[in-house]
């Protein structure tokens, strides 16, 4: 008689798997529901990664689960191998259709893993899930080789909020393409997906514009502090749109204006309108350039702009900035934006701007970015605009977690981690309802921080209690929770040598 599989996988080794408990692991935003049932998997080399046939966007996520696990493990599994090549004991990702978007189902058990969900987005959700249950370390003793033992369960997981994000604002001090990339390997693993970058401000411009080259040759030379500054060349830009992609992360450019343009103005002196030619400004003041909102050029410098960076991002959103615009009259103020707010839409995007655009009478498409007048984002309510929550009492990553913080300012509070974590986007305005809200973003200022340690300083832990606030309902958060789960990510920020603040407030041992 000819063998079957079943005989096949008679052939991997006899195991005896230690009992788990699924419903204890850290896993980070917490999961809708966790049902443990005792047993485990074995993570080994006898281990493969199975994808639903002809999805090629599904294969791109089992590649991407194959290469985090070589990470943490050296094991490499093999996608979708034939049967000649051995038995295995397979980690299936599967298409089922009528799920949401980003939800996925993960059934563990002894000889396979499955991991449902309607799309590749989903399925990528759900890997990062998979991530956080693999140990940091192998049994050696169970038993010829290293096994990874993956505790044995049921979690079906979707997220409360559509938008989870963070932003970053590499125009007071640039960050490196590497640096972002850093920063978007870990939204990806706590299910973050959408990054904000602040490409201009007033100390420099951080995007080439072929059409306009002296934005990034002179406006991109400068920083808070006087440092040299830089900028993302077209290719660079290109190349993180990619990264992010793959990890089902939507970048969203920002080019703040009418205010927050001395850098541009730099470079093209008429931008302003007054005449005059405005010299390099590397303090941390805000507020005081502006635009020349009553001249045609300027906005065909605006439609180039806009042109390019939407050419090269695929995501739904284009952020106009638009807040702190002191130096431009109100009346001024309105006439630009009902300006701008068509060029965005004629390269199809979706406009988004800080919650002073809804002073400005609009339309219902257009997206609010809450930061501090409660009065906005009620006006963006009434006129049918969806609210981007980023509370800068608890959301604003560069704010210092106490009045001893190394970093950070402190203009709207202090955010120690609880701070950051015990708060509800739809109970936090007044008549800014739930089914206003997008969704929340952790924006992180950069005035006060020049390197990738200073960054992730103030970014971590605080980030993550913002990827759970978006992520999970209110009603399967608590602080006490949260924190013995938060302290559960040493491992991951040590092997991804994340220099995360200790906060006292998190038991980390
Ligand atoms: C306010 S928040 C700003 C930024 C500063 C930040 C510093 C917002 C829309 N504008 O220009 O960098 O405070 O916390």
């Amino acid at each position: 008689t000819l063998s079957l599989g079943c005989s096949e996988t008679q052939k991997l080794p006899e195991l005896v798997l230690p009992e788990t408990d699924l419903s204890s692991e850290a896993l980070l935003p917490k999961p809708l529901e966790v049902i443990g049932n005792q047993t485990a998997f074995a993570l080994d080399q006898y281990s493969a990664i199975y994808t639903v046939e002809g999805e090629a966007s599904f294969s791109g996520v089992g590649e991407y689960l194959s290469q985090e696990i070589a990470g943490v493990t050296k094991l490499t599994l093999p996608l979708n191998p034939d049967s000649m090549e051995g038995p295995f004991r397979g980690i299936y990702l599967n298409k089922n259709q009528g799920m949401d978007q980003e939800a996925y189902e993960l059934a563990i058990v002894r000889d396979s893993i499955l991991l449902t969900a309607s799309t590749a987005e989903g399925a990528f959700r759900g890997v990062q899930t998979l991530r956080q249950l693999i140990p940091e370390y192998a049994n050696d003793t169970l038993g010829a080789n290293p096994v990874w033992v993956i505790p044995g369960g049921l979690i079906k997981d979707k997220p409360a909020f559509t938008y989870r994000g963070s932003m970053l604002d590499v125009a007071r001090h640039f960050f490196s393409v590497e640096d972002v990339k850093k920063y978007l390997d870990v939204l990806a693993y706590y299910k973050m997906n959408y990054l904000h970058l602040h490409l201009t401000d007033d100390q420099g411009w951080r995007i080439e514009i072929t059409s306009w080259p002296k934005l990034t040759e002179v406006g991109g030379q400068t920083e808070v502090g006087g440092g040299s500054g830089g900028f993302y060349t077209q290719e660079d830009f290109k190349d993180l749109v990619a990264y992010a992609s793959q990890r089902f992360i939507t970048l969203v450019p920002e080019v703040d204006m009418p205010g927050h343009t001395n850098a541009a103005s730099v470079s093209y002196p008429f931008l302003n309108g007054n005449g005059k030619t405005p010299k390099p400004y590397t303090g941390m003041r805000v507020g005081f350039s502006t635009l020349d909102t009553r001249k045609d050029t300027v906005y065909q410098f605006i439609d180039d702009v806009v042109r390019e960076i939407s050419a090269m991002s695929p995501g739904p959103y284009f952020h106009i900035g638009g807040d702190e615009s002191h130096a431009t009259k109100p009346s001024d103020y309105a006439y630009f934006i009902k300006r701008v707010v068509p060029i965005v839409r004629k390269y199809g995007k979706t406009p988004m701007g800080w919650d002073e655009v809804a002073t400005v009478s609009l339309d219902s498409n257009v997206v609010a970015q809450f930061w501090q007048d409660e009065e906005n984002a009620e006006k963006a309510v009434e006129q049918g605009m969806k609210v981007l929550m980023s509370p800068a009492k608890r959301a604003y990553l560069d704010m210092s977690y106490d009045s001893i913080s190394k970093f950070g300012l402190h203009w709207a509070a202090y955010i120690p981690v609880e701070r950051a974590y015990s708060w509800t986007p739809d109970l936090y305005a007044k008549n800014v309802p739930r089914e206003a809200i997008l969704g929340v973003e952790a924006p992180l200022w950069s005035e006060t921080i020049s390197t990738m340690e200073e960054l992730e300083y103030l970014a971590f832990p605080r980030l993550l209690g913002i990827a759970e606030i978006g992520w999970t309902e209110t009603s399967k958060r608590s602080w006490e929770d949260y924190k013995t789960r938060l302290a559960g990510q040493i491992p991951y920020f040590r092997r991804r040598n994340i220099q995360f603040y200790p906060s006292r407030q998190v038991p980390w041992n």
